[in-house]
Formats: C-alpha cells, structure tokens, sequence
C-alpha cells in the first residue's frame, strides 16, 4: 500500500484511475477470462490462450471454471485462479504446469480464538464460511470488489508484488487473502466482512427488527462484522518493516422497543501483525494499537477496504461498512 492517497484499480486493463481521500492499496487486476472482451496486451492474449491449454489438457483442472491470469506484470510465470478457489502456475515459455494451490481462509486468523466472534456466525453453521466466490444479479459482493478477483500490487511498498484475493459470497461474506508469489504461499488472510442481517417478518415475534437469514421468523438477531487494514510503520521498530493492523468491528441489532434503530457497536478489536514469513500476530495490547491509528490520524473510513467499485457508486465509501445505522461514530466521515 503506498501512502500517496490514490487507489488505482484496473479491473480490465485499462487503469482507471480513482482518487479517494484515504488510503488505498494500489492494486491492478488481472486479465480476466471473458472471451477477449475487456481490453488486454498481446502477451496478456497469447498467454491467456497458453495457460488455459496447458490447464484444459489436465484431467483435474476444470478449466471452464477459470476467471483470470496475471503474470504481475513481470517474468513468465502466469498465475490462473478458478472459481473452485484454486490457484494455478503456468509456466509460459514452454506451456509447461508448475503447481495447484487449494486455497482456504487463512489458517492464522481461523485458528485465534479472540477472533472468532468477529469472523463467524452464532446462529449455527447452516452454510459454508469456507471461501465462496458468487454473485447474485440482485446481491452484489460487498463494494462489488470480488468481481476482480484476482489482482495484484506491491501492498507495503517493499519492492516485492503480490497476489491479491477478493472473495465474496455474495453479499455474505468478503474474504481478502495476499499470496505471495516469493513465498508460494498465503501470507495474510482476513474476513472483511461477514453480514446476515434482514428486516425481520415479525419483529415483535423475533424480538429484534433486524434479524438472521437463516428463518425471517427466528429468534436469531442478524450479525453485522466487519474488518479493515492498515498498512504501515507502526511500532518505532525499524527492524520490522511489513506491518499491519488489522480493525474490527462487530455490529448487533437493537431489540424491539429499544429507543434506537438500527445496530449497536457490540465488540472492537485492533491487532498488529508483523510480517515474518507470513504475517504473524503480535502480542501488542490493542489499546496501543488504537493509539498507533490516532496518533497517525487514521480513522475506520481510511482503513482497506474502503472504496465502492459497484457501478454508479464508484470511488465512494462502501455504503455497508460505513452505514449510518450501525450507530457508531467511527464509521461516518
Ligand atoms: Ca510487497
Ligand atoms: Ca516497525
């Protein structure tokens, strides 16, 4: 992430160019596999005919699955994801098959415990939170950000690019991971959003006016959660370079009767990650992490993601995470 206030996206090839007053990761998308439509180089189009062949030719590739290539601009080594979540290495130069990466939610933030009210549901397991990548013609991903999957950018400014993950379940779910191509591994993952939230049928029956999916009329109250991450020098340590904080925040439903509408601020949390190989979490207690954000002036709205890629909303705040009926200062402006 560079500290220059730009966020750059080019979903097509075709670097448009979005200004925003907040911080951004400066990420370029792949070349996208939609029969040649959207804009491309003619080595984006030779290779995208050279992965796909290499890919199709294997018995366990489905290849109609695939969604896009990126070379990250550099080398010969191409970089295919597919909608069943694996990540495929294609050697260009020779059209020869490198590996497979299955890729999952990323084991660190699965596995920590503190997280867990932040990054899944309560009401019972009735769908996947694996990784999902869907889109609904009348639920879009949240932001829209994971119809560009696949994209890529140098998210500390280190010199060194990365892979870059948006994955949503509709508007579910929005996983982002950062694979490293250096490392040929994940090395940061995060559940930026997690939403089961609709007006309930009956409310008076429910007890909350908001409530879960899973049955309009159940007693479950809907679950608002989100997270973003800030990208920077934070702890006065010039040893550690890569570093991230990652903020969250976990929104419930005012019952019926309340005097407010909407969603109270139910839970926060501020981790530091420094990376080590992966990004691994730091002991830092999270009332210093909140000091670090302040004292850098770095408010909810400054932290990744933040900018809507939805058609007619493009460059504004994404209206879920920062939404006047969460009921919390820190998401508005
Ligand atoms: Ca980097
Ligand atoms: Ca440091």
């Amino acid at each position: 992430m560079s500290m220059n206030n730009k966020f750059r996206l080019c979903v097509f090839g075709c670097f448009a160019v979005y200004s925003s007053n907040s911080l951004g990761l400066d990420l370029v998308g792949a070349v996208p596999y939609d029969r040649g439509i959207a804009p491309r180089t003619n080595e984006q189009r030779e290779a995208s005919y050279v992965v796909y062949d290499v890919l199709a030719a294997r018995p366990d590739v489905n290849e109609l699955s695939l969604l896009a290539l990126t070379n990250l601009d550099q080398g010969n080594e191409w970089y295919a994801f597919s909608r069943e979540m694996f990540l495929y290495r294609v050697k260009f130069s020779d059209a020869s098959y490198m590996s497979a990466l299955s890729l999952t939610r990323w084991p660190t933030e699965v596995n920590d415990e503190s997280l867990g009210a932040f990054t899944s549901n309560y009401s019972g397991d009735w769908y996947d939170y694996g990784l999902t990548l869907d889109t609904w013609v009348d639920r879009k991903g949240i932001g829209c950000l994971s119809d560009a999957p696949l994209r890529y950018g140098d998210i500390e400014d280190d010199g060194i690019s990365e892979l870059v993950l948006m994955l949503g379940d509709v508007d579910r779910t929005l996983d982002i991971l950062v694979f490293s191509p250096e490392q040929e591994t994940v090395t940061f993952g995060m559940r930026a959003a997690f939403q089961d939230s609709f007006p309930a049928e009956f409310p008076d029956k429910a007890g909350y006016e908001y409530v879960s999916e899973i049955d309009m009329r159940s007693p479950y109250p809907a679950e608002r959660i989100y997270a973003k991450v800030f990208v920077g020098e934070f702890d006065g340590d010039t040893e550690t370079t890569n570093e991230l904080i990652v903020w969250r925040k976990r929104f419930n439903p005012y019952p019926v009767g309340s005097s407010n509408q909407g969603f109270y601020l139910d839970q926060s949390s501020f981790e530091h990650y420094v990376q080590v190989d992966e990004y691994q979490r730091q002991a830092t207690d999270q009332a210093t992490v909140q000091q670090w954000l302040a004292s850098k002036n770095l408010r909810w709205p400054d932290g990744y993601p933040n900018v809507s890629e939805c058609e007619g909303q493009e460059g504004e705040l994404i209206p879920e995470m920062h939404d006047p009926l969460l009921n919390d200062p820190d998401v508005l402006q």
